[in-house]
């Protein structure tokens, strides 16, 4: 049977949601042209005021905000109520210029965790449950938003955090956790040391996983479910919009369900900023709604993937966003052709391997190269030099049918990539060093 955790809401008819969205727009609007100057003068240089915005229609009309406005604007530019109403901050792990510092009220924080008590509860969490949260506590959102949504469901919580893995894996096994919340490569890495450890699925009690934070393929998903025997659910979210649970997956596992009570999503074409029909790619768009802090209006996520509004057998009726392929800022044009790494992923996943690999991007002699390694497993593990050389060959095709261009791939021995606790490093184009 399918649990909500506020079923009113997340199974509410379109026209009801869409009005609830109305009313709220306009309230924020005005909430930022009186409170948020940097926005209201965006505002005014598209010659737009709140008194133009009367229902979600009217959303377009509204200038985008983007990372490069959060940069102008920090640390304190986009902040929308006075410091002493907010309760705390977190901030991304962006790698390059200034870190996004996100505010919050305490308003916010509740809010934020009811949307991550959903995603447990679709997940099929309830107070029986033991979760344990593997996400990064800290400044990273991950930790926090299912620590805050797990004690709302009334689940047993295990605060701990990513790393000591085989720390995790006793805690897993002695404290009888039933819901595993991390990155999915870092639900992998667990996977893999438990197998070393010499345990089965059959030895952990878990029954689902909670995995977001970074793309990763339906092949991963796959892999993770039958290493650790579970159900694995996407989630979504990012630190501007409060961090995880901006939308999650249900019992259906195809999308993941906006929280539209909260956030607006459009999709947008980003080189021209032109709204999109529903079921088209693009780039995803958030406007929060109720965000007090914090009030992103049409921020740009630079995340590339499409909506529907299909018919969910949930029950749910939120619209759903398609798995990310990525971001715009992590495609790859390699010798003029777009390539996501999670295409790749799913090329190497499709013949057997483990999602233990990295993509080199380099320009020699003004032409690019494009190099794929990847670790054998320890079950096709061989010194054989003809065996491996038909392998890396087998890759190659294969890589070629899906992109268009050639890679040269190399095949690892078990073990010579690094393992991440939290978001992977897939890619290391040498060309922006
Ligand atoms: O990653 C928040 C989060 C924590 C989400 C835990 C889910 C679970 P940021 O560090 O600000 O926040 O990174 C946000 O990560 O714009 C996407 O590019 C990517 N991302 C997040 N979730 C997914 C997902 C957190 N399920 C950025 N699939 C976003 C693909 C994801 N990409």
């Amino acid at each position: 049977m399918e649990r909500y955790y506020q079923e009113e809401i997340e199974c509410a008819p379109y026209e009801k949601i869409r009005e609830i969205q109305s009313e709220k727009l306009v309230k924020q609007v005005k909430h930022v042209w009186d409170n948020v100057p940097y926005y209201r003068k965006k505002m005014e240089e598209k010659g737009v005021t709140p008194d133009d915005i009367k229902s979600v229609d009217d959303l377009k009309k509204l200038p985008f905000l983007s990372k490069a406005d959060l940069r102008d604007a920090y640390p304190y530019g986009l902040l929308g109520m006075p410091l002493k109403d907010c309760v705390r901050i977190h901030s991304t792990s962006g790698t390059t210029g200034k870190r996004v510092v996100a505010y919050y009220t305490q308003h916010d924080i509740d809010l934020w965790e009811d949307c991550c008590a959903r995603a447990l509860t679709a997940a099929g969490a309830t107070n029986e449950d033991v979760v344990q949260v593997a996400y990064g506590y800290g400044l990273f959102t991950g930790g926090a938003g299912l620590h805050g949504g797990s004690h709302k469901v009334g689940s047993l919580t295990i605060p701990i955090s990513s790393g000591n893995t085989d720390r995790q894996i006793m805690f897993a096994m002695d404290l009888s956790a039933t819901i595993l919340c991390c990155t999915p490569s870092y639900a992998a890495y667990l996977g893999e040391r438990m197998k070393e450890l010499g345990y089965g699925p059959e030895d952990i009690p878990l029954k689902a996983g909670i995995f977001g934070a970074e793309a990763w393929s339906e092949e991963m998903r796959k892999d993770i479910e039958k290493t650790l025997g579970i159900k694995a659910f996407d989630i979504y979210g990012l630190t501007e919009l409060s961090g995880p649970g901006v939308a999650f997956e249900c019992s259906a596992q195809s999308g993941m369900h906006i929280n539209e009570d909260h956030f607006i999503a459009e999709i947008i074409d980003p080189d021209t900023e032109e709204v999109l029909p529903e079921g088209s790619v693009g780039e995803l768009v958030f406007t929060a709604v109720d965000k007090e802090a914090f009030p992103m209006i049409r921020y740009r996520t630079k995340d590339i993937c499409k909506l529907t509004r299909e018919k969910c057998s949930c029950g749910r009726t939120h619209i759903k966003m398609a798995k990310p392929m990525g971001r715009s800022d992590d495609m790859l044009i390699i010798r003029g052709v777009n390539v996501f790494p999670s295409q790749i992923e799913t090329v190497l996943m499709n013949n057997g391997y483990a999602a233990n690999y990295q993509i080199i991007v380099d320009r020699v002699n003004n032409t690019d190269t494009f190099d794929v390694q990847v670790e054998m497993t320890p079950e096709m593990f061989t010194d054989n030099i003809g065996e491996i050389e038909a392998r890396q060959r087998k890759l190659s095709d294969d890589l070629k049918a899906m992109l268009g261009i050639k890679a040269k791939v190399s095949l690892l021995a078990p073990k010579s990539i690094a393992r991440s606790e939290g978001k992977a490093v897939r890619v290391i184009d040498k060309r922006k060093i």
